[in-house]
């Protein structure tokens, strides 16, 4: 047996699944999950030693690359002064400065230490705010696991094939409307039967948890418009965009002003740090200030807060995001390529450092059209990749990431063992 199985028969003996976070199961590809021991740039080495070019980057926080010198350097100074305090810090007023400073549209900011914390509370406060309680996301979307979001959402629950978990109450999955994503006529005609009743529409602004999806001009317009028109407010979920898809995250390439806004993994570097903010008369709301009540034991915390600040000024220095656009083009260029040389339907994007990857001839537009990705061939492609010495996220409903660190000889490698690896996958036969 292989350490990493002998690893994940032992783990699955105290913890469910042997993972504490589904998609980590290879539930949907097969096979075992590889235990990983150490990163570095765009790299990481599984406990068998086997070397990886990782793709998934934690799932998007690692937008430097692995064990950044800067960040490392920024945790170690702030451990050594005391991991927790459960007291305000100078270096909280520092970074909720900073978000307010690069996000116009975010006026206060609340940290949290999970995305989940984010948009549960997000929600809480939009509900508070204006007394209503219908809640409208969209189909494939995932916004962590709070009960009112776990209807027919993406990511894990996509990979496992259960859109909408068990343990949600009728009552609270009954003031949770869905949507097909990109669909405005569906939107305009909900608004028109209940914008009374509703408190928010929470959207992905470029959906990552049914592979990636973009929004359409219209959808944004029609978003922002219809919630205005009916006195809702529109949260764009920015946990995964936030500062990844640029530096003035989704919101700023779609010229939104969203009225809430989440963040998350960019923002701390990989240390457990999230945040939510917006306009200020709506974060007045809460404790201790007003009646919605949020806390949370590390909200803040000074390591973790640390991290998000290094990680925030490496990407804020000069043809940062320009850089790590043109190589995330530069790989998904490079996959249409491959498919158009192999006549196989295989197609890419990328927004920023985000891209999606389909056994698909087109670039899916929603939902129902990532269904149709093939997944038998995505998850023979994932395990041929792997064995390669590529990490891409385990599951053709995600999508995939790349860091600074991972320069153009790193990129050209993954491509031509792309070609090798889909050319005998394709051709063998
Ligand atoms: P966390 O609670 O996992 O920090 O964030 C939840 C969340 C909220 N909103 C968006 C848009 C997200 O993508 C996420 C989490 N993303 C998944 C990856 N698709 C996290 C990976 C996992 O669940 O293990």
């Amino acid at each position: 047996m292989t350490k990493n199985e002998t690893l994940f028969l032992r783990a699955q003996r105290h913890i469910p699944g042997g993972v504490n976070s589904p998609v980590r199961a290879f539930g949907s590809v097969g096979g075992t999950p590889r235990f990983m021991v150490r990163g570095e740039g765009p790299y990481v080495w599984d406990a068998d030693g086997k070397r990886y070019i990782d793709y998934v980057g934690s799932w998007g926080p690692l937008i430097l690359g692995h064990a950044h010198p800067a960040v490392i350097e920024a945790v170690e100074r702030a451990a050594r002064n005391g991991l927790s305090f459960g007291a305000p810090t100078e270096a909280e007023i520092d970074l909720a400065d900073l978000l307010c400073e690069m996000l116009p549209s975010i006026e206060q900011v609340r940290l949290v230490s999970s995305g989940t914390e984010a948009t549960m509370s997000a929600i809480r406060l939009a509900r508070g705010f204006t007394g209503r309680n219908k809640l409208v996301k969209f189909e494939g979307c995932y916004h962590g696991h709070a009960d009112s979001l776990l209807v027919k959402a993406g990511s894990g629950l996509l990979t496992f094939g259960n859109p909408s978990s068990a343990g949600v109450p009728d009552a609270v999955a009954s003031d949770t409307l869905v949507l097909p994503y990109n669909d405005v006529p569906a939107l305009e005609a909900l608004f028109a039967a209940n914008g009374s009743e509703i408190a928010a529409i929470i959207v992905e602004p470029v959906a990552g948890n049914m592979n990636l999806v973009q929004a359409a001009p219209e959808f944004i317009c029609a978003m922002r418009q219809l919630t205005q028109q009916h006195g809702a407010l529109l949260i764009y979920d920015e946990v995964m965009t936030g500062f990844r898809v640029g530096l003035s995250c989704a919101q700023g390439l779609h010229g939104i002003t969203p009225d809430l806004t989440t963040l998350g993994k960019v923002i701390g570097g990989g240390m457990p740090l999230a945040a939510f903010g917006g306009r200020a008369d709506i974060m007045a709301k809460l404790a201790p200030l007003g009646p919605v009540y949020q806390a949370g034991t590390l909200s803040g915390n000074p390591v973790a807060v640390a991290a998000g600040l290094a990680t925030l000024h490496e990407i804020s220095k000069p043809g940062f995001f320009e850089g790590l656009s043109n190589k995330t083009r530069q790989l998904t260029d490079g996959f249409n390529a491959i498919g158009q040389e192999l006549h196989i339907p295989l197609c890419a994007q990328s927004v920023g450092g985000m891209f999606g990857i389909y056994f698909a001839d087109q670039i899916p537009y929603n939902y129902a059209d990532v269904m149709q990705n093939d997944r038998r061939r995505f998850n023979a492609f994932f395990h041929g990749m792997l064995n390669a010495g590529i990490y891409l996220a385990p599951s053709a409903f995600e999508a995939g990431f790349v860091s600074a660190s991972h320069e153009r000889a790193v990129i050209e490698e993954t491509l031509s063992i792309c070609s090798v690896v889909l050319a005998t996958q394709y051709h063998s036969k």
